[in-house]
């Protein structure tokens, strides 16, 4: 006899009752994690097709304008001065050099540039420059982003009046988990940045890492922390840990797979209409595992050969993958519609 699977309520998708609609508890979160595998993904394309096209892409290209030297001291990352990655400090990049990639990242079909700095701050003697930088790659007709660490009110407003779309800046990890990783700035100063970067009117790339030795509970938590945002961020980047040698996350033992799947469909399920950015970490991936990770619901990666000091899968890869998947760069048009458009521009 052939068993028919019970039909999924999105209502039991809610948090849970006694807690205010919007906000959604770690239990909650937790129980989303602990369902079957095959009811998780679907429960997270259900989700993901209300809001998106699911075979629809958005590509962001990243470039590192001022690598190296950084005082901070966050264990996964190889621009910190106070670990010896071996990594070699530059200072930030003039203005033609940015526009200069930012022009070849949309003829490769991007269609967002995200620059990022090594930097705790920015000082008021690089705002001009970074001004610059967004005005010069909007100018060509693509979104913008910029990572540059904390801001104040004023310095969000700057970006704002320069003409930034979005600002990167993570929680990166659970509250309680945070102080294994980073003891220079709190969790606390990141959720001021990210409340000043909300309060100019800048769209809020936020996210994490998942590997960096927490445990299910605490990734349930940083999702919490994520979904409770109001609103919650517009993007939300899941990173998987890239192990650099030299830094104290070097040899953290890498998550399964699959659970990192599940962070992906409980990111959909949780911030139904953000754009979940499959990020650091793909270049470890194989292709059927990235799939996965679409099907969970990202539909948003880094594109380019490059992340900030580290590699990502080749672009001649990322498009094969695309051809395999039937997936298709957003704002390039289906043959569908381009044909449709053309048959009907004839007529
Ligand atoms: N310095 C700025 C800051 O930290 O706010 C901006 C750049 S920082 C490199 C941006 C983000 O990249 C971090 O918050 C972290 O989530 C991610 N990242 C850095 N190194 C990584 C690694 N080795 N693996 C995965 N993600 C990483
Ligand atoms: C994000 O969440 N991931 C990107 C971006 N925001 C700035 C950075 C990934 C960095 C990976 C390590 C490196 O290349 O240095
Ligand atoms: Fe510096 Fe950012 Fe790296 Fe932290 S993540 S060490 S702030 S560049």
């Amino acid at each position: 006899m052939t068993t028919v699977a019970a039909p999924i309520s999105l209502s039991s998708l809610r948090p849970a009752q006694g807690v205010p609609e919007s906000r959604w508890t770690v239990a909650a979160i937790e129980a989303l994690y602990d369902l079957p595998f095959m009811d998780l993904l679907f429960r997270a394309q259900q989700v993901h097709r209300q809001h998106f096209n699911p075979n629809e892409v958005q590509l962001s290209t990243l470039l590192s304008i001022k690598t190296g030297g950084c005082a901070e001291d966050c264990g996964y990352c190889p621009q910190s001065s106070q670990f010896d990655t071996g990594l070699e400090a530059s200072k930030l990049l003039p203005l033609d050099e940015v526009l200069q990639a930012a022009s070849a990242a949309k003829a490769q079909g991007a269609t967002r540039f995200c620059m990022g700095a090594a930097w705790r701050s920015p000082k008021p003697r690089d705002m001009p420059h970074i001004t610059a930088m967004i005005d010069g790659v909007r100018r060509m007709g693509l979104q913008t982003c910029m990572t540059l660490g904390m801001l104040d009110d004023q310095q969000a407003r700057q970006l704002k009046d320069a003409g930034l779309d979005y600002y990167n800046h993570n929680l990166d990890t659970s509250p309680d988990h945070y102080g294994a990783v980073i003891s220079t700035r709190t969790y606390q100063d990141r959720l001021d940045t990210l409340e000043h970067v909300r309060e100019a009117g800048i769209n809020v790339c936020c996210g994490g890492i998942v590997g960096m030795g927490e445990t299910r509970t605490q990734r349930a938590s940083l999702m919490a922390q994520l979904a409770n945002l109001e609103p919650y961020p517009e993007s939300v980047p899941i990173n998987n840990l890239v192990p650099v040698p030299g830094t104290p996350l070097a040899d953290a033992e890498p998550v399964d797979p699959f659970e990192f799947v599940r962070t992906i469909a409980v990111a959909r399920i949780t911030m139904p209409t953000t754009v979940v950015r499959l990020s650091a970490g793909r270049e470890q991936m194989d292709d059927t595992l990235q799939a996965l990770c679409f099907a969970a619901g990202a539909n948003s990666i880094f594109y380019g050969d490059r992340l900030l000091t580290t590699t990502n899968p080749q672009v001649q890869r990322d498009q094969r993958l695309f051809q395999r998947l039937g997936l298709k760069p957003q704002g390039e048009r289906s043959q569908a519609s381009s044909s449709a458009a053309s048959a009907a521009s004839a007529a």
